[in-house]
């Protein structure tokens, strides 16, 4: 598939993907939503890629769902459109490799969901994050009530919901809706750092932590504790493990082959 609003690279077995679509600040429409999808489906094969980082093009990250697609809609459209964003997303958030989101700018409704999807976020002073959805007249629909509510907590995440007011960067760093801010010109190179860092360490440990810590946050502790034995025990049938712990018995850094 030939990307409209895409633009994927990769540099060091890291890649980026760049939402660009600047004149509606990267507002997500069905067209970027397919996009995203294919490139997704593809990233989650590509053994040369160890960790993604979504960002987007101009001053904003994603404004949104595309209102001007929505204002027409019905419900059964509605349920349509939402379901085809929520598995983007689901497709984003279990990926078989870390996702870091680089919040550049805008990033609300749809916006603040995907990044939501994403396993860690990096924001820019200049980002501004919310869920400004009820002041539109219609809920969070790619997954921003589930998501929210699971990264900050219910009250946190229902407060921004209903007030629908939009957050500067450092509340929500306060909030933990973000894990980083920095300099709007240091956050690209701050995410390549935090990607090739991850990147450097065992991929199949890393995929089976990301694994346990999404699956163990969908169930009670008595099954989350099994999930984490199970793909623990996993670890000991690969090549990593013995090279992880043979590289530090000899005092040397380890060369993991992901295997
Ligand atoms: N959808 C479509 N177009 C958009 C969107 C959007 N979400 N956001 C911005 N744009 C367009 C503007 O219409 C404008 O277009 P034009 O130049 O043709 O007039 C262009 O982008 C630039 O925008 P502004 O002139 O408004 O730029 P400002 O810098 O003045 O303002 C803002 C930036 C504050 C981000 C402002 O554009 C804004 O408030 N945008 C809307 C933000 C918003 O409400 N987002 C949430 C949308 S709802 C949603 O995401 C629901 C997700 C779940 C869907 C489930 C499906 C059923």
């Amino acid at each position: 598939m030939d990307y409209k609003f895409l633009i994927k690279e990769c540099q060091d077995e890291i890649a980026i993907v760049k939402i660009n679509k600047p004149k509606s600040l990267n507002a997500l429409d069905s067209g970027v939503i397919a996009e995203l999808n294919d490139c997704f489906t593809k990233l989650d094969q590509d053994d040369s890629v160890k960790v993604v980082i979504l960002t987007g093009e101009g001053k904003s990250f994603v404004a949104g769902a595309d209102i001007s697609e929505m204002s027409g809609l019905n419900a059964t459209e509605g349920n349509a459109f939402a379901k085809a964003g929520m598995d983007t997303f689901l497709l984003i958030e279990k990926l078989s490799k870390p996702v870091i989101a680089a919040i550049n700018g805008f990033a609300l409704g749809g916006g603040c969901e995907i990044s939501l999807a994403c396993d860690i976020r990096i924001a820019s002073t200049k980002a501004l994050l919310g869920q400004p959805e009820v002041g539109l007249g219609i809920t969070p629909g790619f997954g921003g009530t589930q998501r929210l509510a699971r990264t900050i907590g219910p009250g946190k995440a229902k407060e921004l919901i209903f007030r629908a007011n939009n957050i500067k960067a450092e509340e929500a760093l306060a909030i933990g809706l973000v894990n980083k801010v920095v300099e709007p010109d240091a956050l690209m190179d701050e995410a390549m750092k935090m990607a090739k860092e991850i990147a450097s360490k065992s991929t199949l440990a890393v995929k089976y932590a990301k694994q346990a810590i999404n699956n163990g946050l969908q169930t009670d502790i008595d099954t989350g504790m099994d999930i984490e034995r199970a793909n623990f025990a996993l670890c000991f049938a690969t090549e990593d493990q013995k090279e992880g712990m043979k590289a530090f018995l000899e005092k040397r850094k380890p060369e993991f082959k992901g295997c």
